[in-house]
C-alpha cells in the first residue's frame, strides 16, 4: 500500500545546546535531554500517523532553540514567509529552513528592523493574527501586512500578555473555533470567532496544533482536552514535558506544508 501524505511536516532535531535556551517567563529547570530526544521522536511519529511525511532538517549543534522550527518562517498557500527571529541568538537558524521552503513556495524575507517570531503568527482562513511581543514588533508586523496583501490576507496585530508568543495564548482549532487562555489574549481581539477557554488550572494548554480535523495537543493538560473532546473534537495528546522546561509546545515543533 503506498502512503500519500496530507502534510510535509519539517521539523528540526534537539541539540545538546537546548540546556542553555532562550528563556522569557520561566525560570531554568534542568532538561533531560535523553527524554527531550524521546518526546520529540514521539511527537514526529504521531505527526506521521496523521497523515504527515517528516522531513528534518539538521540543526546545528550549538543552535539551542533550533527545535523550535515554527518561529523561523510562516507557510501559506501562495508563498512562504521566512522571519526575522526576535531573539538575536535564533536569526541563524532561518537559513537551512529557506533553503528546503524554496523548493515549496515563492520566498518572502521579513528585514531589518522588522523582526516575526513565526509563534506570533496565527492564520485562520485569509485572516492573520500577529502578536505584538516581546519576539514580533510593528515593523514586522507591517512587513507582513505588505507581503501579504496581494494574496487577500488580512493582518491584525494582537496584544499578548503574560506569555511568550500569540500562540501560547490562543490557537484554531476548527473553523471559526479558537482555544483560548483569556487572560493572556483577549477574546475581543477575534470578533466574530467562537472560543473554548483552557481549564483555568492549565494555563499552557492554549497551543493545539491543527491538522484538517486531527488535533496535537500536550497531555499534560486533561482538563482542556475533555473541554475539547466536549466540543466533537479530536485530539491526540502527545507528551513534550521537556522541551515546555525550553518554553515550547506542539505548534512550535514544526513547520506545516499541506501537500
Ligand atoms: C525561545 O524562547 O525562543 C524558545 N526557548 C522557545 C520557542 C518556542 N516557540 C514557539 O512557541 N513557537
Amino acid at each position: 500500500m503506498t502512503f500519500t501524505p496530507r502534510f510535509l511536516a519539517l521539523t528540526r532535531n534537539v541539540t545538546p545546546a537546548i540546556v542553555h535556551c532562550e528563556l522569557t517567563h520561566l525560570a531554568r529547570e534542568p532538561i533531560d535531554l535523553a527524554r527531550a530526544v524521546s518526546q520529540h521522536d514521539t511527537y514526529q511519529s504521531l505527526l506521521a500517523s496523521l497523515g504527515c511525511q517528516i522531513q528534518l532538517i539538521k540543526a546545528e549543534p550549538d543552535q539551542a532553540d533550533a527545535v523550535f522550527i515554527e518561529d523561523t518562517a510562516l507557510v501559506f498557500d501562495e508563498l512562504a514567509v521566512i522571519t526575522r527571529p526576535g531573539a538575536e541568538s535564533r536569526r541563524g537558524e532561518t537559513g537551512p529552513v529557506a533553503a528546503v521552503l524554496q523548493r515549496h513556495r515563492p520566498l518572502v524575507q521579513i528585514r531589518v528592523p522588522g523582526s516575526i517570531d513565526g509563534g506570533d503568527v496565527l492564520r485562520a482562513g485569509r485572516e492573520v493574527f500577529a502578536g505584538q511581543t516581546t519576539r514580533t514588533n510593528a515593523q514586522g508586523i507591517s512587513q507582513l501586512r505588505e507581503a501579504l496583501a496581494p494574496a487577500g490576507y488580512r493582518v491584525t496585530g494582537v496584544p499578548v500578555r503574560g506569555c511568550l508568543h500569540l500562540k501560547s495564548a490562543v490557537t484554531e482549532v476548527a473553523d471559526g473555533l479558537l482555544l483560548i487562555n483569556p487572560l493572556w489574549a483577549d477574546r475581543d481581539s477575534f470578533p466574530g470567532y467562537d472560543f473554548v477557554e483552557v481549564d483555568p488550572g492549565e494555563p499552557h494548554a492554549a497551543n493545539a496544533l491543527r491538522l484538517g480535523d486531527d488535533l496535537v495537543h500536550g497531555a499534560e493538560y486533561p482538563r482542556t482536552r475533555a473541554r475539547l473532546e466536549a466540543e466533537g473534537l479530536e485530539v491526540h495528546p502527545v507528551d513534550l514535558s521537556e522541551l515546555a522546561k525550553a518554553e515550547g509546545a506542539v505548534t512550535c515543533c514544526s513547520l506545516i506544508i499541506p501537500v
